[in-house]
């Protein structure tokens, strides 16, 4: 049995409609078993960024907080922003046999120094990685060598040395084999999948804050974890950045987030 977390959480993202992940996490609790979902209190409001680089930082501190609080093993934790990644993977006890499938059309891998837009969402796989902002960072941060990054498509050249250092699926190659393989050359025995929605294709989802065009297929993705699944159990997932513009777009794409809930629960 899988247990829900839905964090309403819209503060890492640098979108100008960034709100629309509160009523995305909102639609995709709607069709969820209410008895194994928790909706976690986010504050609505902005925060501050404390003197950091790291815009609105008091509220996604907050956030961290109450996303360990409600942990538990062998939970999957529904966005808000990709941030959230960050706070489910300081809940765990310990990272030492995990490796982390980031499927993203973006690596979140900046700094405060590199970031274009001060948002802490594309510094969220920096953060996992220990680095960046100290009060954001886990310790110990996970290694490089067990993070495989999947589907990323937009890369600012800030992050390129970055990305250039992990193991990385382009796109056109989301492969079921190539995937499993790519999670066993890590050497870990269980596994974290990060979902961004925007990693799919926009021909096949709208719901997201920047659709990028050469995505995955949801047919692909689903397959992919499938295999990783074979291969070593999970620890728990994330499903984050869902954004739709409109009820009747949230309803437009609940099929695809189901499919992928239904593969990484
Ligand atoms: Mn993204």
């Amino acid at each position: 049995m899988t247990r829900f977390l839905i964090a309403p959480q819209w503060q890492g993202s640098p979108a100008a409609r960034a709100m629309l992940l509160v009523d995305g996490a909102g639609a995709i609790a709607g069709d969820l078993p209410r008895k194994d979902t928790v909706a976690l209190d986010v504050p609505l409001e902005a925060g501050e960024s404390l003197g950091t680089g790291v815009h609105r930082l008091s509220s996604l501190l907050r956030v961290r907080e109450l996303v360990r609080d409600a942990w538990q093993p062998g939970t999957v934790v529904i966005g808000g922003d990709c941030s959230v990644s960050v706070f489910a993977l300081s809940a765990l006890r310990t990272l030492d046999d995990l490796a982390l499938l980031w499927c993203d059309a973006h690596p979140d891998i900046n700094d405060p120094e590199t970031s274009p837009s001060g948002a802490f969402s594309g510094m969220a796989l920096r953060a996992i990685l220990g680095e960046g902002e100290k009060q954001l960072a886990l310790a110990p941060g996970l290694p490089r060598s067990r993070v495989v990054m999947l589907g990323a498509r937009s890369i600012d050249p800030g992050e390129s040395q970055e990305v250039s250092q992990l193991s990385l699926i382009p796109p056109a190659q989301v492969e079921p084999d190539a995937v499993a393989a790519a999670m066993r050359d890590t050497g870990a025995s269980r596994a974290w999948v990060h979902i961004d929605v925007d990693v799919l294709d926009p021909a096949e989802f709208d719901g997201v804050s920047s659709p990028l065009p050469f995505g995955v297929t949801a047919a692909a993705l689903t397959a992919a974890i499938k295999a990783v699944r074979a291969e070593m159990p999970l620890a728990g997932a994330t499903i984050a950045g869902f954004a739709p513009r409109s009820p009747s777009d949230a309803v437009h794409d609940m099929g695809t987030i189901l499919r992928l809930i239904g593969a990484v629960a």
